[in-house]
């Protein structure tokens, strides 16, 4: 037996000189000092042993685990210090400048509506919030929409209950304002509307409006050309022609369509004017005097222009977008143009 432990001590020895990792000695280790490993087998063999032999054979197995397990010791700090070593070759220069994650931007609508608020400020027109949940009396009824009208039906708003829904239109931040405050009042109303339009290329269920409200003593129909006339060259070009067109809404009278050039074809024609050189940009005109009824303000004193449109519809004439989704399906290559 004391032969076969001698030749175990040596046959470990020679194992772990091989061993080329700290996994692999400690697998060699195991294998020869582990609970179940060879020494400890020899050593359970001792009761076999002549009663004489016990003593100097149990002490001669002490003496060779001892060795072997410092062996085993200083192998494993050896090869574990060789990793860190080559750890430490592969490792980076920290001194190095670092991966720059890519800049995120404002959303184009963002951009664009920023853009407006600009012009407009800097014509003396202060910005108003409001709340996109909204009554029938802001949404419809103050801005002198009758009941019957059909933007009052549930296939035009998003009703949440009888008398509760989405606003359609940003003037009801413009009542709200008129009721807290009197003229004069000069503001724009940025936001998000709500239409169930059936989406296409041309129409969201969700759209961005800014609508604007000039009111004091001797507003006038020309201080509403001159106005969107100065917001429409700075955002289009000085070079845009206008043109306004006699409509209809409820809450203004008289009101007017508003075309510019073509801002793409220069008013030659092409699809984004669909060949007539005009684009229609926004709705505007003279508050209806019902409106300033219904917020309590004298219409015999004051008079007042608005003006509303679609921030994707801008957006879109000045950029050459042929589809509104564009802006909604948050995809970067659309997106990281602007
Ligand atoms: C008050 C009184 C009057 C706002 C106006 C328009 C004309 C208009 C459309 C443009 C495209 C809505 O986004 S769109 O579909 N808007 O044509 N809006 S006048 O008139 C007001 C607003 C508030 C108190």
């Amino acid at each position: 037996m004391q032969a076969k432990l001698i030749e175990i001590q040596h046959q470990a020895t020679e194992d772990l000189k091989k061993a080329q990792s700290v996994e692999k000695a400690e697998q060699i280790r195991v294998k020869y000092l582990g609970r179940k490993g060879l020494v400890n087998e020899l050593i359970g063999k001792i009761p076999t042993l002549p009663l004489d032999q016990r003593a100097s054979f149990g002490q001669l197995a002490n003496k060779v685990k001892n060795e072997l397990q410092q062996s085993f010791s200083e192998a494993i700090q050896q090869l574990s210090a060789v990793k860190t070593e080559s750890f430490e070759e592969e490792f980076f220069d920290i001194s190095l400048p670092g991966i720059r994650p890519p800049y995120g931007h404002k959303h184009p609508i963002v951009q664009t509506i920023d853009e407006i608020k600009e012009i407009f400020s800097k014509l003396g027109f202060a910005v108003a919030y409001g709340p996109e949940v909204e009554t029938e009396y802001y949404n419809f009824e103050a801005l002198n929409i009758p009941p019957d009208h059909p933007s009052r039906d549930d296939f035009d708003t998003f009703y949440l209950d009888d008398d509760v829904l989405l606003r359609s239109q940003t003037s009801t931040v413009q009542i709200h304002i008129m009721q807290k405050q009197s003229p004069p009042i000069r503001i724009i109303a940025p936001g998000k509307v709500f239409r169930p339009d059936t989406i296409d290329a041309r129409h969201s269920s969700m759209f961005h409006q800014i609508e604007g409200l000039m009111v004091d003593e001797g507003v006038s129909f020309s201080d509403l050309k001159s106005v969107l006339t100065i917001f429409a060259m700075a955002f289009f070009g000085k070079d845009i022609k206008m043109r306004f067109r006699p409509s209809f809404f409820p809450f203004t009278e008289p009101s007017a369509e508003v075309d510019i050039s073509c801002s793409i074809c220069g008013g030659k024609g092409c699809s984004v004017c669909k060949g007539s050189g005009w684009v229609e940009i926004l709705g505007a005109g003279m508050v209806d005097p019902n409106v300033f009824k219904a917020v309590g303000y004298d219409s015999e004193k004051y008079t007042g222009f608005a003006f509303g449109m679609g921030v994707e519809r801008i957006a879109m004439l000045k950029h050459g977008i042929d589809d509104i989704r564009l802006f909604f399906e948050n995809d970067l290559r659309f997106l990281s143009q602007f």
